[in-house]
C-alpha cells in the first residue's frame, strides 16, 4: 500500500486537529449515534491516543468504544478526481461513517486502511464519524484476557459479592493506549491510478538490477524515471513489470543512507517511491547486509510518549534516532507492533535498520494475564490466526520497499513449548506466508520468551533465532554469576543449531536516580552490572549476532504489582534522559563495528 504523498497528479489533505469526542459508556453498540451530529462538549486532538489526553479513571481506563468526528468540504475541483480518505492506525477497531453511512471498517490498531470517497461525498459539508473499540480479546492481536477481573486469577479466585470495574486485562505489558493514532489524510488521484509498487534490488559489483513491479487500475501506459539523491537521472523504463540498472550504484547502508527515487507514471498520475539498494541474507551463523556480516546494536522500543501516549510523534522519533546514533546503535525492533510509516520512512532516510514487527504479542495463555491453573494450549483457545494471517500481509505489504527493514518478526514472546506441536502447527504457515508475502525475501523471525527452550520446536524453524532473555532479572535476579552460568548453558545449546542468534530483549528495571555503592536490583548500577555480565557471555559466542536491550525508554503499563508506574527497564526515561547503562553502552556500542564484529 502506498504511504500518501503529494505529486503532480495527486492533492493531499490533512485532517489532524480538534475533533469531537465522546466516550460511548453503554453495553452496547448504538450505531445510529452516527446519524447525527455528535452531541457531545468534549474535544480530542487527532492524531494521538486519547487516554491521556483528558483527566479521569472513566477516560484513561475506558473499555468499549468511544466516538470520534469532524467535519469537512472538498475544493470543487477535486470532485472529478478519485478521493481516498486514509488512515494511519486506529486502536484497534474502527468503524468509519461518512454523512451517517457506514463505509468502512477496520480491525488492528497498526496499519493503515483506506476506503474510496466518491459516491458518498455530500455537495456541501461532509460529516465523518469514527467508532473506535479499544477491546482485546483472544481473537485480537494483541490478545487480552476474557478471564475477568483479577490479575492474580490463577492464584487468588474472585472473591463473591465483588463486582470488578469493567476494564482490559492486556496480555502484553504496556498500556493499551486507544484511538486514532495516526494521520487521518484525504489525497486524490486521477481515475486511472497507480496501485502499488514494488521495487527489489540486487547488487552485483557496482552494478544494481532492480526488478519492478506497478500496480495499476484502468488504461494507460507506465514509465519510470530514475534519480539518485542529487536529482540526476540514472535509469529509466516502460512497463509494468520489468527491471532497470543502476550503474556505480551507491548502496544503502546502516549508518550511511542513500536513497534513489522512482518516479512512476501511468497516463495521468505520477507517484514518486524513494528506495535503497541493499542486500540482507543469512548464511550460516551469519547475517549479511551487503554480503558483510552485520552486528545488531539496538534496542526494543515503544512508541509510547507522555500525553500522546501511542499517537504519532515525529519529534520524538527524531529525537530518539539521534540518541540511537549518539550511542552508536544501527538498529530497533518495532515491539511489539509495526510503527508508523513516518518513522519506518526515517529510518531508511537516517539508515538505521529494523525488524520489522507484527502486533502479535500475547499469543500465549500461559503467560501474564492469561497464566494460572493447569497448563493450556494457546491455539486452541485463542483465535488469532486468520487476522495473524492479514497483519503479515498487511505489514510486509506496507513496508516491503523499505531499505531499513531488514527482517519480519511474526510474533513476540508466543507459547511454542508448553504444547510444541500446536505452536508448530499454527507458526510454520505464517513463517511460509511472510516469506511468500515478501518480494525481497528477507529473512524471517519470531521472538521466543524464555522458556525451556529444549523443548522449542518452533523457533528452530525460523530463519534468525531471537531471544528475550531475563538472566539476572526475572531468572536469578541478584545473582550475576549464576545468570551467567544459566545464560552460558543456554548459548551452548543453541549453538548447535549451526544458525545465528540474537538477543531482543535483556534487561533490569532501573528507576532512575536509585544509586548503591553495592548494586541492588532497581539502582542504575545494577543495571550497567547486569548489561556487563552478559555480554562478558555473549562476546564469546561468535554466532551471537546481536544486541538489543530492553528498552529504550520507560513506558506506560498497566498499573499492578509488576511495575511502578511504568516499565522502567529503559536506558533513557520516559523523558529521554540517560541513565548510567546509556553512557556505558555507548562505550561499548562506538567500540563495535557494525560489521565484522564477529569475524
Ligand atoms: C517481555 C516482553 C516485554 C516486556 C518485558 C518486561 O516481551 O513486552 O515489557 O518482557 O518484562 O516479556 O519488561
Amino acid at each position: 500500500m502506498l504511504y500518501p504523498k503529494l505529486s503532480p497528479s495527486r492533492a493531499l489533505i490533512d485532517l489532524s486537529g480538534i475533533w469531537k469526542f465522546q466516550l460511548d459508556k453503554s453495553d452496547t453498540f448504538t450505531e445510529s449515534i452516527a446519524n447525527s451530529p455528535l452531541q457531545t462538549p468534549d474535544t480530542i486532538a487527532v492524531p494521538a491516543s486519547y487516554n491521556d489526553q483528558k483527566e479521569g479513571e472513566d477516560f484513561r481506563d475506558h473499555y468499549g468504544f468511544v466516538w470520534y468526528e469532524t467535519c469537512f468540504f472538498l475544493p470543487e475541483y477535486m470532485l472529478k478526481e478519485r478521493i481516498v480518505l486514509r488512515f494511519g492506525a486506529v486502536t484497534h477497531f474502527a468503524k468509519v461513517y461518512l454523512n451517517g453511512k457506514l463505509l468502512t471498517e477496520h480491525k488492528g490498531g497498526f496499519l493503515p486502511f483506506e476506503v474510496e470517497l466518491n459516491g458518498n461525498l455530500s455537495a456541501g459539508e461532509n460529516r465523518l464519524t469514527v467508532a473506535v473499540d479499544n477491546r482485546v480479546n483472544y481473537s485480537t492481536l494483541p490478545v487480552g484476557s476474557e478471564a475477568g477481573g483479577n490479575m492474580l486469577s490463577g492464584l487468588i479466585p474472585d472473591m463473591p459479592g465483588v463486582t470488578p470495574k469493567k476494564q482490559n486485562y492486556p496480555n502484553f505489558d504496556f498500556f493499551n493506549y486507544a484511538g486514532i493514532t495516526r494521520p487521518v489524510k484525504i489525497y486524490t488521484t486521477p481515475k486511472n491510478y497507480i496501485q502499488d509498487i514494488t521495487l527489489i534490488p540486487t547488487v552485483n559489483e557496482s552494478t544494481a538490477t532492480v526488478q519492478y513491479k506497478v500496480d495499476t487500475v484502468g488504461t494507460g501506459d507506465v514509465r519510470l524515471i530514475i534519480r539518485n539523491e542529487e536529482g540526476k537521472v540514472v535509469s529509466e523504463a516502460a512497463g509494468s513489470e520489468g527491471s532497470f540498472i543502476i550503474p556505480d550504484v551507491i548502496l544503502w547502508q546502516p549508518g550511511n543512507a542513500y536513497l534513489y527515487t522512482a518516479e512512476v507514471r501511468f497516463g495521468e498520475d505520477c507517484y514518486c517511491e524513494t528506495f535503497g539498494v541493499r542486500t540482507v541474507e543469512v548464511r550460516g551463523k551469519e547475517f549479511l547486509i551487503n554480503g558483510k556480516p552485520f552486528y545488531f546494536k539496538g534496542f526494543g522500543k515503544h512508541e509510547d510518549s507522555a500525553i500522546r501516549g501511542r499517537g504519532i510523534d515525529e519529534v520524538l522519533n527524531v529525537k530518539d534516532l539521534s540518541l540511537m546514533k549518539w550511542m552508536g546503535a544501527n538498529s530497533f525492533r518495532t515491539s511489539h507492533y509495526p510503527y508508523s510509516e513516518e518513522m519506518m520512512l526515517l529510518c531508511d532516510r537516517e539508515g538505521i535498520c529494523v525488524i520489522d514487527e507484527t502486533p502479535a504479542v500475547g499469543v500465549n495463555m500461559n503467560f501474564g494475564a492469561t497464566a494460572g491453573g493447569e497448563p493450556k494450549d494457546t491455539y486452541k483457545i485463542l483465535k488469532t490466526k486468520e487476522h495473524h494471517e492479514d497483519v503479515i500481509r498487511d505489514m510486509i505489504c506496507r513496508d516491503k520497499n523499505r531499505a531499513c527493514v531488514v527482517m519480519w518478526s511474526v510474533a513476540n514472546e508466543s507459547d511454542t513449548t508448553t504444547f510444541p506441536d500446536s505452536a508448530v502447527s499454527y507458526y510454520k504457515p505464517l513463517y511460509d506466508l511472510a516469506h511468500a508475502c515478501d518480494p525481497q525475501n528477507r529473512p524471517v523471525t519470531i521472538v521466543g520468551v524464555q522458556n525451556d527452550f529444549s523443548k522449542d520446536k518452533t523457533l528452530p524453524l525460523f530463519d534468525v533465532i531471537c531471544l528475550n532473555r531475563y538472566y539476572g532479572w526475572y531468572v536469578y535476579g541478584g545473582d550475576l554469576k549464576a545468570a551467567q552460568q544459566a545464560l552460558t548453558l543456554e548459548l551452548d545449546y543453541w549453538e548447535k543449531l549451526g544458525k545465528p542468534l540474537m538477543f531482543t530483549e535483556y534487561g533490569a528495571d532501573t528507576i532512575a536516580g536509585f544509586h548503591a555503592t553495592t548494586p541492588v536490583m532497581f539502582t542504575e548500577e545494577y543495571q550497567v552490572d547486569f548489561y556487563e555480565a552478559v555480554h562478558q557471555i555473549t562476546d564469546r559466542y561468535d554466532y551471537f549476532i546481536g544486541e538489543q536491550v530492553w528498552n529504550f525508554a520507560d513506558f506506560a503499563t498497566i498499573q499492578g504489582i509488576m511495575r511502578v508506574v511504568g516499565n522502567k527497564k529503559g536506558l533513557f526515561t520516559r523523558d529521554r534522559q540517560p541513565k548510567l547503562a546509556a553512557h556505558y553502552f555507548k562505550k561499548r556500542w562506538h567500540r563495535i563495528p557494525d560489521f565484522g564484529y564477529k569475524s
